[in-house]
């Protein structure tokens, strides 16, 4: 089990200006963001991302809303982070999504559904390189090299 996951913030959640609250819901449940960017996703980008998905009959809507509007990407990184964090989006029809869970705060449908997660470890990874170059994915932590009193003296 790897320690990182990816996630999307769908074009319904952007628009609706929920993408701060949805930032804060994962970095409270102890998701540390190693990438993070704002996107648009052309027909093209969708059919390689969901290549899977591509036969079945909901793949057209699917990739209109996709490209509806911008996304936001990130790579998180928590222990059992796959597992832990598709817990915290809940099932992919809202209907079925737990209480107290991102998808049933801001889905709308199974479609528009607000967030994306990876389904196991090797598509996380996938998933990550589709949006990232290895520079972009952050692992350096925050630590001052001198103490915190002589960063603010000045
Ligand atoms: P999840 O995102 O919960 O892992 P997947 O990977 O099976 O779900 O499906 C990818 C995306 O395709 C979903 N997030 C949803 O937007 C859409 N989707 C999946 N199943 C359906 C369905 N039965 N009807 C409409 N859209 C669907």
């Amino acid at each position: 089990m790897t320690n990182r996951t990816f996630t999307i913030i769908k074009p319904n959640a952007v628009g609706q200006q929920h993408t701060g609250e949805i930032l804060t819901i994962i970095e409270k449940a102890g998701f540390r963001i190693l990438a993070l960017k704002m996107v648009c996703l052309s027909r093209s980008d969708v059919e390689k991302f969901y290549h899977i998905h591509k036969e079945r009959p909901f793949f057209r809507t699917l990739s209109l809303f996709m490209t509806a509007g911008p996304i936001v990407v990130a790579v998180l990184e928590k222990e059992n982070a796959v597992a832990d964090f598709r817990a915290l989006i809940g099932a992919t029809d809202p209907v079925k999504a737990a209480e107290h869970t991102i998808r049933k705060y801001f889905a709308e449908s199974k479609t528009r559904n607000a967030i994306h997660a990876s389904d196991s470890d090797e598509n996380a990874a996938w998933e990550a390189s589709f949006f990232f170059s290895d520079k972009e994915i952050i692992e350096t932590r925050y630590q001052l090299p001198i103490p915190a009193e002589e960063i603010d003296k000045d």
